[in-house]
């Protein structure tokens, strides 16, 4: 049996469980947050890690291919190594060039800080630039690497709205709103594993918020 541990309002981490539910695979969760997390299976305390039967693994892109190599069907990388390669090149893409950019603007678009005008701008100009190649490698036909539902799905539910939604308030525009990403998520969150993982998000988002500060 897999635990995946970590928290629900985490977009790492819900990149994994949407994998393990669209895979219809057995798995625990066991609620760590952030600081409470067991440095020997994530010695940066990172979540999402997962515990295996051979031992624990952090790093989300990590345990999806331990997944994927672990329970082969149904596949959501394609057969040849190319198409497995291009779903990786867009993971790589949205969370290196997408999410970790956007990440900066997070203190501000949701944790009430401020980012100041200089990073905004600095930010503002990488996305632009980064959201535009995105544009040139992704199909959104009506999945993101083309007509099957792959790793990459997985990681674009979870990613764009955050980009969406960062953008749209540090900005007031939504950076993403050249690309048919709004139709993409409205098609995507008809499924009913997405359902539960934006459900279980919400819940977890909630207690996150309630939590006493440190
Ligand atoms: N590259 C990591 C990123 C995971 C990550 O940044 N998780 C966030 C929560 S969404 C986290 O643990 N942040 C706390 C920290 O970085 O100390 C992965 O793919 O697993």
């Amino acid at each position: 049996m897999l635990t995946l541990c970590g928290f629900s309002a985490s977009n790492y981490y819900n990149k994994v469980k949407l994998q393990l539910l669209e895979k219809g695979l057995p798995f625990e969760e066991r609620l760590a947050w952030v600081g409470e997390t067991d440095r020997t299976a994530t010695p940066l305390g990172k979540v999402p890690y997962l515990l295996t039967p051979e031992g624990p693994l952090c790093e989300s892109a990590v345990m999806a291919d331990y997944i994927e190599a672990l329970h082969p069907e149904p596949a959501l990388l394609p057969p040849g190594a190319y198409g497995a390669a291009k779903v990786r090149e867009l993971v790589t893409f949205l969370e290196l060039h997408l999410e970790l950019v956007a990440r900066n603007l997070y203190p501000q678009a949701f944790f009430g800080g401020t980012v100041s005008e200089s990073a905004r701008e600095k930010v503002g100009a990488q996305l632009e630039k980064n959201i535009a190649a995105f544009g040139q490698l992704t199909r959104f036909d009506p999945f993101i690497a083309g007509s099957s539902f792959t790793l990459a799905d997985c990681a674009a539910i979870v990613h764009l709205p955050l980009v969406s939604s960062a953008t749209k308030i540090v900005f007031g525009r939504d950076f993403l709103a050249d690309l048919p990403v709004r139709d993409y998520l409205a098609r995507m969150g008809e499924r009913p594993h997405v359902q539960r993982v934006n459900a279980d998000r919400k819940a977890n988002t909630a207690e996150m918020l309630a939590r006493p500060k440190k």
